[in-house]
């Protein structure tokens, strides 16, 4: 796999940072609290502990300076993190009612990755251009996902039938990794994506080439893989713009050679791992809404030359 899993630790973005400073800081004062309260009940229990013959000890009830240090101290602990709180969500939080940079939908268990402006969809990978602000339109396609790159962003459920919203941003380039949070059905662990952030010129001339429609089949083996995408259903789920739009039931494959991995991060792209997904998706990630077309080997191969063409 491209990139390790980023602990929310090691951040790489404004937004997340906030989230991350929080997060250490309550873990602070917890922490603190947690050794006060345990120290307190330690020392009783020795200090005060029953001695042969003593007399049962003085009770006392109220203690004013007590009662406003536990009342006061706890108030103004909980002031301090709403404050840092706030300031987390407004870091986080985007204006509402703004176009969105970027549309990820959700679907049982890939993600669908739209620029708007452009018409480009990809999937599984997100694009980004370091140091510029994505406004991220969240949406899903059937149940409830949540979209998390700890590195990056704060997390954000994608619910049907209404659009949630938050920032994007990487401050160094870099592969960061995501994932599907919220259960989602059986094949949820395998719900992952990548945030591939890139220099602007870098941003930029990516987007341009996935602009174009699909490249046209250069060898017999790949003109023969065309004719079987036509022909073997593939297209009634698949779009390949160019050739064909479907329904976005399953991910845009106009420029599926491009990118790094397949079936939201099971298999590594590889020419290897394309025969073996397309042999039979269900014998690596069951359950998925790809059908075992139980193809022939050379079904296959023809298909998977057409596909590592679609750079
Ligand atoms: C019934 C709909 C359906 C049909 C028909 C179908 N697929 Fe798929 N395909 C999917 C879905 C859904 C996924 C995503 C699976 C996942 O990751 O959970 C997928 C994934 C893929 C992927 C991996 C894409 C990626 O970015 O991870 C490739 C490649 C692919 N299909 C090729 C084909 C080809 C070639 C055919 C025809 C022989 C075909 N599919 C037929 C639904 C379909
Ligand atoms: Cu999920």
């Amino acid at each position: 796999m491209p990139a390790s899993f980023s602990p929310i630790f090691d951040t790489a973005s404004a937004p997340a940072a906030a989230i991350s400073d929080l997060f250490k800081i309550v873990l602070v004062i917890c922490g603190i609290i947690l050794l006060i309260v345990v120290g307190m009940v330690g020392t009783s229990l020795i200090r005060f502990r029953q001695q042969t013959g003593a007399a049962e000890p003085r009770p006392f009830f109220g203690n004013r300076k007590l009662e406003i240090i536990w009342t006061v101290g706890p108030a103004l602990i909980v002031v301090c993190l709403f404050a840092l709180t706030a300031r987390g969500m407004r870091q986080a939080d985007p204006p509402a009612n703004q176009e969105p940079d970027l549309i990820v939908i959700g679907h049982q268990w890939w993600w669908e990755i739209r620029y708007p402006p452009t018409g480009v969809t990809t999937a599984n990978e997100i694009h980004l251009p370091v140091g510029r602000k994505f406004l991220v339109r969240l949406e899903s396609a059937d149940v409830i996902h949540d979209f998390w790159v700890p590195a990056l962003a704060r997390k954000m459920q994608l619910i049907p039938g209404q659009t949630n919203h938050i920032w994007l941003a990487a401050d160094a380039p870099g592969n960061y990794a995501g994932e599907c949070v919220e259960y989602c059905g059986v094949q949820h662990a395998w719900m992952r994506f990548f945030v591939i952030a890139e220099s602007p010129e870098d941003f930029a001339a990516w987007l341009h080439n996935q602009e174009n429609s699909a490249a046209n089949p250069a060898t017999d083996s790949a003109q023969n893989g065309l004719k079987l995408f036509q022909t073997l259903t593939c297209i009634n789920c698949h779009s390949l713009r160019g050739v064909s739009v479907a329904a976005n039931a399953a991910p845009d494959l106009t420029h599926l050679a491009d990118r790094k991995i397949l079936g939201a991060g099971i298999l590594a792209n590889t020419e290897t791992n394309l025969f073996r997904w397309l042999k039979n998706p269900q014998a690596i990630k069951t359950g998925c809404f790809m059908p075992n077309l139980k193809l022939t080997d050379a079904q296959v191969g023809a298909l998977t030359s057409y596909l590592e063409t679609l750079k």
